[in-house]
């Protein structure tokens, strides 16, 4: 039941839900967004872009772009349906191509788009294959660096799982890495969710990635005992081999969600694990979501920069990624966590005009 302190501000001062948009590039990236679509249905808005036709008519995305083999994509459709947008994830393969140019040319254009339009511009990538070897890894860092210039931050994932067992089906093996890239992407959009005791926002989210710098996203779970110090191991081993490493990061978004069954000894424990590997400087936010279905699993995701590029600027609009109530309503109803999500509100308002 809502609280009556939202009741009486209802509709006025509390944010809409935000608006995160994803594109799929290629086939890698429709293959991305089919993944995060499947994960958060209608929360996000969809665009699927490619030359394949039978891989545009099977995609979830809830739009399709057909580009013509010999090139020639019309962006500016695009523009307008950025403009008002929260996040825009935009999905692709570092070496494929869209017609005759690089999927990374396109993505860039994207990303332009997507920051003139206010929204936070995040690239999620998978990199080549490491069979492929030297030359390849080498035309993948030339695209990932056009892509840096363009967005706010840009993540990159293994073309195949890092441990490839050799008796893996070539399909499933080539499958995993943009799935888990995928799976990554739906944990950045879902970092804000509606069942936070303790709040990740959009600005937290730009807080951490405006400064530049490479960039880091990666999820790991656990269960039974000790399952948050599991998560947060798994969470550090899943992380990108050629990306930075925890140490290497300024600023770092920790996600906890758990059911109920969660101590805080064992919180306590995972996030002393966690920081003994971090940076001294590092600013750590913390945000702990309740998810009854996890039951005695939990799941962490870490988001961070390292902050060394070249700073994005102030963070263009302050906005809940989204706000809800499921948790009991407090003891004290204008307590300070309150009266600071409807000060969000204003600003989010202010800013939108
Ligand atoms: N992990 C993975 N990488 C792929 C897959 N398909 C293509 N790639 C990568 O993308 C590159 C270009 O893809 P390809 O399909 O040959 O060319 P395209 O015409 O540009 O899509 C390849 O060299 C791989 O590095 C796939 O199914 N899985
Ligand atoms: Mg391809």
């Amino acid at each position: 039941m809502p609280h009556d302190f939202f009741v009486q501000f209802a509709d006025d001062v509390l944010p809409e839900v935000p608006r995160l948009l994803v594109v799929g590039l290629g086939s890698l990236g429709i293959t991305m967004l089919d993944e995060i679509v499947e994960a958060l249905g209608a929360r996000v808005e969809s665009v699927a872009v490619g030359c394949d036709g039978p891989r545009l008519r099977e995609t979830k995305a809830s739009e399709r772009i057909v580009v013509p083999r010999r090139g020639g994509l019309e962006l500016s459709g695009l523009q307008g349906w950025m403009a008002g947008a929260d996040v825009a994830l935009v999905c692709g393969g570092l070496t494929e191509r869209l017609g005759p140019e690089p999927t990374a040319v396109t993505a860039a254009a994207l990303g332009r788009l997507a920051r003139r339009a206010g929204a936070l511009a995040v690239a999620l990538e998978v990199s080549p294959l490491a069979l492929e070897g030297e030359r390849q890894r080498a035309w993948g860092e030339e695209q990932r660096a056009t892509l840096e210039s363009a967005f706010d931050a840009v993540f990159v994932f293994p073309g195949e799982l890092a441990n490839v067992e050799s008796e893996l089906p070539v399909a499933d093996a080539l499958a995993a890495g943009p799935r888990a890239a995928g799976r990554a992407g739906v944990a950045l959009l879902e970092l804000g969710g509606d069942d936070a005791l303790v709040n990740v926002e959009l600005s937290d989210l730009h807080a951490v990635l405006r400064g530049g710098g490479r960039a880091l996203l990666t999820t790991g779970e656990g269960q039974g005992r000790e399952a948050a110090l599991t998560a947060m191991r798994a969470a550090q081993g899943a992380l990108a081999p050629q990306g930075p490493t925890l140490g290497d990061v300024q600023g770092l978004l920790v996600q906890v969600a758990s059911s109920s069954a969660l101590k805080l000894r064992e919180l306590q424990a995972a996030l002393e694990w966690l920081k003994a590997g971090l940076h001294p400087e590092v600013h750590l936010k913390l945000g702990v979501s309740l998810r009854p279905e996890l039951d005695d699993r939990v799941r962490v995701t870490l988001v961070g920069a390292e902050g060394t590029g070249q700073s994005r600027g102030p963070v263009p609009r302050v906005r809940q990624l989204e706000l809800g109530w499921d948790a009991p309503p407090p003891a004290e109803p204008l307590a300070l966590p309150l009266a600071s999500v409807a000060f969000d509100a204003l600003l989010g308002r202010a800013a939108n005009g």
